[in-house]
């Protein structure tokens, strides 16, 4: 853990109590202040109090009198829609509102770096899509080059929860924009912006407040190197921004549109080839068709968006390259579960939303898709750009009919996840692909997208070793 500085003696509040509530409680107390801890949830309460932590109401009047600072989790809204009463009642109170990433960053270096040849680096990663992998594959990359590393952050653990650095170690977050807008403190050594589409608009009271809370991770402080994605208008405006002029190296340009050589430095995949340019010449580059735990454009704007950031660090191309190769993916993001009789299993579960599906539907061909679920605002009709790769689709959720309708591949409504398993597998030819990827959320069947994509690889392998 990260024993937090700067509060010891003091009462400091916090406001949710799942991963990064309870870590930052429990690193709080270890850097010597006395958290006041509130939960809605009386079973969150219960354990922190079984931990010895005090647990009291925020919402009691003269709550805040002698508290230092809120820290809120990031699934609790802090403005938009509304700020959640403890939040509002913290700032009536002139209460500085902050949260776990703020303290890390103010907490994370000691005096013991002094010591140091290397002192431990941070990056950072934002985006829309493919933060997670990005941030996994850095992690990856660093760790079978020797270095010591750590993941944390909206990957599913609490930041503070992480070890004190060792001499030239790093520390690889994934940061979402709940967690980028209200931290107090941002400074990581490198900061990564993948793309941007929209997302969690109503916690940003809309687009221009989602970019904004995703840029603050490159204005807090200034990292040394930027890596952005520039594909989108956005994130062509925020390298503009950073850069002092077109050969300013400070920023890292990334792109799967278009070929980028200028003077400055970029990375770009085109046809399945990474190629990185740095003042006007090739520096690297890299075949990634044979790469399995990557496949799709949308993969390779990870991969280059990992490398660029692993070369900031000044790792060598050949390096990066051996470690792509190693990458297992992560789960239920376009993960290769099995290979069987010339079939290949791929699990992405994750793509809960249509744009999501497109992007797994375009990384393969011969597809028998498994899709359906609980459909989401918009409609379906953007999947129909990648039917010609659809040799059939099967497909489950309860309002598996009515989604049917909506595409234009040759459908077979199976509604459980069992029968689609079954259908498409005595149907597929080697060759093909059996590929599950929903392009809807889950919770007409499942409690999460986690449990849905267990399920189809518990049901292939079931049927595989019949
Ligand atoms: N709670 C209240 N009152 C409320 C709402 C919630 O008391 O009005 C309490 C709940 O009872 C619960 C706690 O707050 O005990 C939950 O807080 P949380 O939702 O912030 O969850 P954590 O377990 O702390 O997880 C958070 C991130 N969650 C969200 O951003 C919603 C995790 O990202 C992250 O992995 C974790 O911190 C560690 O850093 C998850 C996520 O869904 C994966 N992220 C979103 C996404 O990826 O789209 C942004």
């Amino acid at each position: 853990m990260i024993p937090v500085k700067g509060f010891s003696g003091h009462k400091v509040a916090v406001l949710g109590l799942g991963r990064s509530g309870l870590a930052a409680a429990r690193a709080l107390r270890a850097g010597g202040a006395e958290p006041v801890c509130w939960d809605d949830n009386p079973a969150a309460r219960e354990t922190v109090e079984g931990e010895g932590f005090a647990c009291a109401d925020l919402l009691r009047h003269g709550a805040f009198d002698d508290i230092a600072t809120l820290i809120v989790s990031p699934g609790i809204p802090h403005l938009y829609p509304d700020p959640n009463p403890v939040v509002a009642a913290a700032l009536d109170a002139g209460v500085p509102v902050d949260n776990d990433i703020g303290l890390f960053f103010r907490s994370f270096a000691g005096a013991e770096w002094n010591n140091y040849d290397m002192p431990p680096r941070v990056i950072a990663v934002t985006g829309s899509n493919g933060k997670s992998t990005t941030a996994a594959l850095i992690h990856h990359i660093l760790t079978e080059a020797g270095r010591e590393a750590q993941l944390a952050g909206n990957i599913g653990r609490g930041v503070l929860d992480i070890e004190p650095g060792g001499d030239g170690s790093v520390v690889v977050l994934e940061l979402s924009s709940y967690q980028t807008e209200l931290a107090r403190a941002l400074t990581p050594d490198v900061a990564v912006f993948t793309n941007l589409s929209p997302d969690h608009l109503d916690r940003h009271g809309g687009m221009g407040g989602y970019f904004a809370a995703k840029r603050r991770l490159f204005a807090e402080g200034g990292p040394d190197r930027a890596v952005i994605g520039i594909d989108e208008k956005e994130g062509a405006f925020l390298a503009g921004q950073l850069a002092e002029g077109p050969s300013d190296d400070r920023v890292i340009r990334v792109s799967v549109a278009r070929k980028l050589t200028g003077p400055g430095w970029q990375v770009f995949a085109r046809k399945g080839f990474l190629s990185e340019y740095r003042k006007g010449r090739q520096a690297g580059s890299i075949d990634m068709r044979g790469i399995k735990g990557l496949p799709g454009s949308h993969n390779h704007q990870n991969a280059c968006a990992a490398y660029a950031a692993c070369r900031a660090l000044g790792l060598a191309p050949r390096v990066i390259e051996d470690a792509l190769h190693s990458y297992p993916g992560l789960p239920h993001r376009s993960q290769i579960i099995a290979e069987a009789d010339g079939v290949t299993f791929v699990n992405d579960s994750k793509a809960t939303n249509v744009d999501s599906a497109l992007k797994a539907l375009n990384a393969f061909g011969k597809i028998r898709w498994i899709c359906g679920g609980l459909e989401k605002e918009g409609g379906l009709s953007a999947l129909n750009a990648a039917s010609d790769r659809v040799i059939k689709a099967y497909v489950i959720g309860r309002e598996a009919a009515g989604f049917a309708m909506q595409l234009d591949a040759e459908t077979l409504v199976c509604t459980t996840m069992a029968e689609a398993v079954a259908q498409a597998m005595s149907d597929a030819q080697p060759g093909e692909t059996v590929l599950l990827a929903p392009a809807a959320a889950s919770f007409d069947q499942y409690d999460s997208f986690e449990r849905r994509g267990e399920d189809f690889e518990a049901q292939v392998r079931q049927r595989l070793s019949e």
